[in-house]
């Protein structure tokens, strides 16, 4: 099974309403920590600041993660193989759309050095980590629907560069859907989901219809990240 089928086979039991979580819900107003620019939370998180907190701790961006030259650079080396693949639309369960998508294991020199950055960043050292990097090609009319990445998978931390374009990323309790955030990734930058951000809220990738970020239209074009995750917990793997 390819890699975005296994990991998003957790879509048939979270079915999430696109129609409730792709409407952005009113900003949390009192909230006493420091709710970093990137982050949207809506305003049900004022009832629950250790919620919100605890969100807010498990997942990270790093705006500007990337120069220019090393986003061309990681560009130059994807772009003749993505381009070669068919967008697929409308497929498996609708829980991704307009998207191509591959897993690579080799990378030049340059770039390799980019990845073990982000490695670096993400991962604590001794962390068993996948090798295989994750490519995931969304064109202009892409969207990535709600969903919670299989644990059987995939381990505690997800971290991804966007590449491309800015986009907004939506995370919404799995248990109570009017807890909601938006996250702004902007091009170039780099997230690190992990803890709560990764097991108890579904994800998505907002169509460029509904993204919207604290009022301010944001126009998602084509949008390319490189995802790396850790292994899973070998008690899950069955
Ligand atoms: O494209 C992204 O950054 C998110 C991908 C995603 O949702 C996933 O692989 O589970």
């Amino acid at each position: 099974m390819c890699t975005i089928k296994r990991l998003l086979e957790i879509v048939k039991k979270v079915q999430c309403k696109r129609s409730l979580s792709s409407i952005a819900a009113k900003p949390a107003k009192d909230v006493s920590f420091q709710v970093p620019a990137y982050f949207s939370l809506c305003d049900q998180f004022s009832n629950e600041p250790k919620l919100a907190e605890n969100l807010v701790n498990s997942m990270t961006v790093h705006t500007d993660f990337l120069t220019e030259e090393e986003e061309n650079s990681l560009m130059n080396e994807l772009d003749p193989y993505m381009t070669k693949l068919k967008y697929e639309y409308d497929h498996w369960d609708n829980a991704i759309h307009g998207y191509r998508e591959t897993e690579r294991l080799k990378w030049n020199e340059a770039n390799t050095k980019i990845l073990n950055r982000v490695r670096d960043l993400a991962f604590p050292p001794g962390v068993s980590q996948i090798k295989f990097v994750h490519i995931l090609d969304l064109n202009q009319k892409g969207w990535i629907k709600p969903h919670i990445d299989a644990v059987r998978f995939c381990g505690d931390t997800i971290t991804g560069l966007s590449l491309l374009t800015d986009s907004i990323m939506r995370l919404v309790h799995d248990k109570d859907k009017h807890l909601q955030a938006d996250i702004l990734l902007k091009k170039r930058s780099l997230y690190v989901m992990k803890g709560c951000a990764r097991y108890d809220y579904t994800h998505e990738i907002l169509s460029n219809e509904h993204s919207v970020f604290k009022g301010e239209k944001v126009f998602k074009d084509r949008r390319i990240s490189v995802i790396c995750r850790n292994e899973p917990d070998p008690r899950n793997k069955n």
